[in-house]
């Protein structure tokens, strides 16, 4: 059914004024966000980490999510006819790249009508390709919402011609919860429609109507995630969004939920923003320092759906790409772009489909979910290792002549207690071999995607589990540790937020305040550790008296690392002197080891002095 619509102009207008009065607090003034968190010195943002919280516990086991971008530039299909004939081509940037004037953009939006939007059979495809969990775009750059906002009438349910009784997200929602798998929400922070966003007196009108919509859509549909995206420098309109929006923004959204998983972009794409890294189009050569980390991917080379575009990447492409995110500890985001009426191209569904049969043939997928990275092994030239629990799964992505073997290097000593080959159960001959291991599995590869060697192992010994209750940790209410600490306790761990606003305690300031923690660290294995720090301002660490990180210049959220060989049970000396000078502030303390997966060092292995 055509739903008739008044001319987006007249709307448009009613539209802008209603904003306006929305804006001004009109009948249904947007949630504002809160003046600066009621938070202040004292206050740590970091609720937990990320590597191990239970609140990240699904995400980190899932490893594999569909993202879907779809909007009112589905509707053109990735071609726009200029008025001189000639052909303009984009997909969801097309508005932009294509030079669409706004009126001509909202009148082509008038006849969207996604009817064919099916979102059990869009579930079943994500369940088919073994994704577990869902992020849709709910507002794009072109500032469209896909759903009944009611901040403006720029949208799908008061701008479209879809049946005004449907609200495709809360569909979403509901097949997602019934197929048991996560749902969550890309939303563009960079808006292209709004007329307040450009301009820097108007700004904040925007982010309370932007705060309104993110209240919208957690109170109503009750996302696992909030993507952002749109956080970058940028301009026309110019983006004026600052680190310190970020640090807001992630404030107030866990004060709306404190289960939310949100990603980098929600400030500025940093290793200190959000719950994990955004890296996109690419995967990372190795684990990422400091973050989780999620790689994002087209299927072909267009987010949005583009009618010519059947550059797909193959099925093989896309089950390697997920064996290198898992075994490097990351997740895999693989895009779908529905067409303007909702259907997901077929190509796409195909490919997905022949991905998810891999994953569940012979358990192969067990290289991926709940697996992730081992440091025990050196990443080898013929595929991809990954590690759940005492097993290793060996993904072979080039099958060795016969008889030829596949060398393992071991970065640790472990022993090796049985090898077969996923989907041919034949046997593996495993051979010391130099720096490690020769397996030499037998018969042809089982699966020309990949083909998985299954490794039972007996890791490296671990020393009990500590009883240790933290550092020591002394705060000064300068940046230079001039006499006496204004306050002396034991932090249980170092993974410190304090953000702009935060502080150690309330009796010292969120700016210029120094800290030195000092007691013991005890590792469970023997063992090369990689200690990391993430700070801002300054840092100083040293192990057994002996300095293993300095970066003292005053610097931005910086990674900085140290190996050392620490010994299994031993309560090795740590000293670590801090300080914060103005703006930002965080410091984070974790460690990985061959055989310790990357954490924040966690209370019990930490003992005051
Ligand atoms: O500009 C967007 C782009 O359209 C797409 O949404 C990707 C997906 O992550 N993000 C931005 C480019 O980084």
């Amino acid at each position: 059914m055509e739903r008739r619509t008044r001319p987006f102009r007249l709307l448009g207008a009613l539209g802008l004024l209603g904003s306006l009065l929305l804006s001004l607090g009109g009948p249904a003034a947007a949630a504002p966000p809160p003046s600066r968190p009621a938070t202040g010195p004292g206050t740590n943002h970091a609720t937990d980490d990320p590597f191990t919280a239970d609140r990240t516990s699904w995400w980190r086991q899932d490893r594999f999510g569909m993202f879907i971008h779809f909007g009112a530039y589905s509707n053109l299909e990735g071609e726009y006819t200029r008025p001189d004939g000639t052909v303009c081509r984009d997909a969801e940037w097309i508005k932009r790249q294509c030079k669409i004037p706004g009126a001509e953009y909202e009148k082509q939006a008038a006849t969207f009508n996604p009817a064919d939007f099916d979102a059990e059979a869009i579930v079943k495809a994500a369940k088919a390709a073994g994704q577990r969990y869902i992020v849709i775009t709910s507002k794009h750059h072109d500032g469209y919402a896909m759903w009944p906002t009611k901040q403006n009438r720029w949208n799908l349910r008061d701008h479209s011609a879809f049946d005004p009784h449907r609200d495709i997200l809360s569909e979403l929602k509901k097949a997602t919860d019934a197929a048991g798998i996560k749902l969550g929400f890309y939303y563009s922070i960079w808006d292209w429609h709004d007329p307040d966003f450009a301009d820097p007196a108007t700004f904040p009108r925007y982010k309370k109507r932007m705060y309104g919509q993110l209240k919208e859509l957690v109170d109503h549909y009750d996302p696992a995630l909030l993507w952002f995206d749109g956080e970058w420098d940028a301009d026309n309109p110019t983006n004026r969004w600052s680190r310190r929006d970020g640090a807001d923004l992630q404030a107030y959204l866990h004060r709306l939920n404190p289960h939310l998983i949100v990603n980098n972009r929600v400030g500025k794409r940093g290793v200190t923003d959000g719950d994990f890294g955004t890296p996109e189009q690419e995967i990372p050569a190795q684990p990422v320092d400091g973050q989780l980390w999620e790689s994002c991917m087209t299927l072909n080379d267009h987010w949005g759906f583009a009618k010519y575009d059947t550059h797909w990447k193959s099925p093989a492409t896309v089950v390697r790409n997920l064996l290198d995110v898992a075994s490097r500890g990351g997740n895999y985001l693989l895009n779908v772009g529905p067409d303007r009426r909702g259907r997901i191209p077929q190509p796409s569904v195909d490919r997905l489909r022949t991905t998810g049969a891999w994953l569940r043939a012979h358990g192969q997928g067990d290289a991926v979910y709940g697996a992730g990275y081992t440091g025990l092994v050196a990443e080898p030239s013929w595929g991809a290792v990954s590690r759940r629990g005492d097993t290793l799964y060996a993904s072979v992505a080039s099958w060795p002549a016969s008889g030829a073997p596949l060398h393992l290097t071991a970065e640790a000593p472990f022993t090796i207690t049985g090898a077969e080959v996923l989907g041919s159960g034949r046997p593996v001959e495993v051979t010391p071999s130099g720096d490690g291991y020769d397996l030499t599995p037998s018969g042809p590869a089982p699966d020309p995607l990949a083909s998985v060697i299954r490794i039972g192992i007996t890791p490296p010994k671990a020393a009990p589990a500590g009883n240790g209750t933290g550092l020591t940790v002394q705060s000064w209410a300068n940046d230079s540790f001039t006499g006496p600490p204004a306050v002396t306790t034991v932090d249980p761990t170092v993974n410190k937020s304090y953000r702009f606003d935060g502080s150690p305690d309330p009796k010292i300031p969120a700016a210029h305040f120094s800290t030195r923690w000092t007691g013991s660290i005890q590792p469970r294995y023997d063992e090369t550790y990689t200690l990391t720090t993430v700070s801002d301002d300054t840092v100083r660490v040293w192990i057994d008296g002996k300095p293993v990180i300095d970066h003292a210049t005053p610097h931005e959220a910086a990674v900085d690392k140290a190996t050392v060989s620490l010994k299994a049970g031993h309560r090795h000396r740590i000293r670590i002197d801090y300080t914060e000078r103005g703006g930002e502030a965080h410091m984070k303390l974790l460690w990985s080891s061959p055989s310790q997966s990357q954490q924040i060092v966690p209370q019990r292995q930490l003992y005051a002095d």
